[in-house]
């Protein structure tokens, strides 16, 4: 029939169209003419392979047992700090410690299980920074998913040489000393261990755990004028099974800060406020907060679905460091 006929031209001419259209990948030039019969790799040892990768982790838990900057939560507001500390810092050694496997805290969802996320400006001007595309709605604009911003900032945090990101690692407590000045505490590191270890605590008799320590201190355990000491950055998101960890750790050590509590959502009063809270914690020598932990520790609103606040708080506490480190 005339129909049938008409089928099978259309599926000739896409035939045809397929045909010529040449199929290219990366290893178009690998492998000539379709055929994958004969693909192999080169041999390699299984020996190789647990050696390429342990020995960099312990040259990275040797180059980073003294740090210049601890970054504790790899979520949207750490990852976006790292990201400008990194940038103009090269010569600082940033260790990223991550109590989950994915770095990116709540930040691969934008809210509810939905995906597009939302950013007030002017954030916009840091997704031109990384080259993320959005839809610009007037006062605030649209990532059409947040994995896509995530995964973005992350590929470039990674990158950068002087970065190492510890994953699956959670800080249990932090490294303390008497302040320089004889009142209070300063903090000299963080004290890690594996998070399933942190997690097991009261199924094992005794799991000890590891330290980094910040830069700047002598072996004594005296700052050294001669150098800037390292700063920690805590960005560990509101309370929950890991969260606002260094938040509720500073106030117990602090005894003129009581924590302030994240408040109820209310999305003009809370962005500002994270924003304008975060950076140096005064009370405590070295110490810096961002992103949804500062609404923790100083008791403002929360925020929900809107993202412009983690990145700019983030960028707030990286310029301070950096000042720091002048
Ligand atoms: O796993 C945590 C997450 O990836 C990690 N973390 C928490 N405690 C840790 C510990 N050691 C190591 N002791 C730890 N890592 O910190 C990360 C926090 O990421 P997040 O996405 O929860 O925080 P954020 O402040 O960067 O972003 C918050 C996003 C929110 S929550 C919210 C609301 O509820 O209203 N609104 C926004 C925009």
């Amino acid at each position: 029939s005339s129909a049938t006929q008409t089928q099978s031209a259309t599926e000739n001419l896409s035939q045809l169209h397929l045909n010529s259209t040449p199929i290219t990948h990366a290893l178009s030039d690998v492998v000539k003419q379709e055929d994958w019969s004969d693909f192999n790799f080169a041999p390699i040892r299984e020996s190789t392979v647990s050696r390429a990768m342990t020995s960099r982790y312990f040259q990275d838990l040797d180059k980073y047992a003294v740090s210049d900057v601890i970054i504790v939560g790899a979520g949207s507001s750490g990852i976006c700090a790292a990201y400008v500390i990194a940038k103009n810092r090269p010569d600082l050694k940033i260790a990223i410690v991550e109590a989950n496997i994915c770095a990116g805290g709540g930040a691969w969802l934008a809210g509810q299980l939905f995906s597009a996320m939302i950013m007030r400006k002017p954030t916009h001007l840091f997704l031109d920074e990384l080259e993320i595309p959005y839809e610009d709605e007037g006062d605030y604009v649209v990532v059409k998913h947040a994995a896509l911003f995530t995964s973005s900032v992350l590929s470039k945090v990674l990158q950068f040489p002087n970065v190492k990101l510890f994953n699956a690692t959670a800080v249990e407590d932090l490294v303390t000393r008497p302040a320089d000045n004889g009142d209070g505490v300063q903090v000299a590191g963080v004290v890690t261990n594996w998070t399933l270890v942190t997690q097991a605590h009261d199924l094992q008799s005794c799991m000890d755990p590891n330290v980094i320590e910040l830069a700047g201190y002598k072996n004594d355990g005296t700052r050294d004028p001669s150098q800037k000491h390292g700063v920690i950055l805590s960005t560990t998101g509101h309370d929950g099974p890991f969260g606002a960890f260094s938040a509720k750790r500073i106030v117990s050590i602090d005894g003129n800060k009581k924590l302030g509590g994240m408040k109820g959502l209310d999305m003009n009063r809370a962005e500002a406020g994270v924003v304008k809270n975060s950076g140096k914690y005064e009370g405590v020598d070295g110490m810096y907060f961002a992103g949804m932990e500062v609404a923790e520790l100083h008791g403002c609103n929360r925020m929900g679905p809107t993202f412009g606040a983690m990145a700019v708080s983030g960028i707030k506490a990286a310029e301070e460091i950096l000042k720091h480190f002048a």
